[in-house]
């Protein structure tokens, strides 16, 4: 167990809810193109694939079990890799209808997000002038009203209403204060240690994503939960892969993918999510550290196995 705890858990988030069409050729939004990114991101080294859905012709965000019941199964055929499905996943939807998609599928893992706060990317609507679908303007250019509603009531009817699916939370905590609301759940016996946390970077809403900050959250972290818990990093935008990389030197896990960002390096956009994974990878494993399969990253988590889905 020592050896595989020092392994490194690549997460790739496929597709999210913040980038349109119009913004990237390569943001898989069909059925067909989800499934197939996601596989090739599992072939490339990512032990759990963080899905989200969308509509199928128009690649608007959807929650619709519907919507995801197309591409699980086809996953899960071709391969390996631990499915954690999104409760984030239309921002301002009610946190009802945002877990039924983990519900209906009893996923091996899902996110929980910690706090509420506002969560906006209004900036990238002044970058484009033409948009392939009708709905992508409005929904860039309004979320600088976004209220993205993570109440302690709704983190509680989240975690006790998928408490009998047995589901291991990836707890998106977007600032410091998350962690202390973690850390109060946990003591109300919310959560049982350990937990798997996300420190999100770099969300216009949330904490900047830069070293010190990076060190600020892990020292945080450090002294609420100790030994209780297991992290992650996901930066948003161009410094994705450098802050993943020094977070795998921290001794965490990573997260890539084209939903938390579209460029490959500074300035590129990446081809694809497997071709993220493949960097991050070649970069862990020539600075000494070795990635994590996904039974190992089931090993470090706790995870119920890819047996028990629903899908
Ligand atoms: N898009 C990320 C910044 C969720 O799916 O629950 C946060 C996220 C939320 O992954
Ligand atoms: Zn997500």
């Amino acid at each position: 167990m020592a050896r595989t705890r020092n392994k490194t858990i690549i997460t790739c988030a496929v597709t999210g809810a913040i980038h349109t069409p119009t913004m990237s050729d390569a943001l898989p939004y069909t059925y067909d193109d989800i499934a197939s990114q996601a596989i090739e991101a599992a072939e490339a080294g990512a032990s759990i694939l963080h899905l989200h859905a969308r509509n199928n012709e128009t690649g608007a965000p959807s929650v619709d079990p519907n919507d995801f019941a197309p591409f699980l199964p086809r996953i899960k055929q071709a391969s390996d890799a631990v499915i954690n499905i999104s409760t984030g996943g239309s921002l301002t939807l009610s946190i009802q209808d945002r877990i039924r998609p983990a519900a209906t599928f009893s996923a091996e893992m899902c996110s929980m997000n910690m706090g509420s706060m506002n969560f906006s990317f209004h900036p990238l609507a002044k970058r484009y002038d033409d948009w392939k679908f009708d709905w992508e303007k409005d929904y860039v250019a309004n979320s600088d009203g976004n209220i993205f509603r993570n109440t302690f009531r709704d983190i509680r009817e989240a975690a006790e209403t998928l408490a009998p699916h047995d589901i291991k939370f990836e707890h998106e905590c977007y600032d410091v204060g998350h962690l202390y609301n973690l850390k109060f759940c946990m003591d109300t016996g919310l959560f049982k240690a350990p937990v798997f946390i996300q420190f999100v970077m770099g969300i216009l809403g949330g904490i900047g994503a830069d070293i010190d900050n990076l060190v600020f959250m892990k020292k945080t972290a450090d002294k609420l939960f100790g030994d209780a818990y297991r992290w992650s990093v996901l930066a948003a935008g161009n410094v994705q892969i450098p802050l993943a990389t020094t977070a795998s030197q921290m001794g965490g896990n990573v997260r890539v993918g084209l939903e938390d960002s579209l460029f490959i390096s500074r300035g590129q956009l990446a081809d694809s999510n497997a071709q993220q994974v493949a960097k991050i990878r070649r970069i862990v494993e020539e600075l000494g550290s070795e990635v994590a399969t996904p039974d190992e990253a089931r090993e470090i988590l706790d995870l119920k196995g890819g047996d028990r889905v629903a899908f």
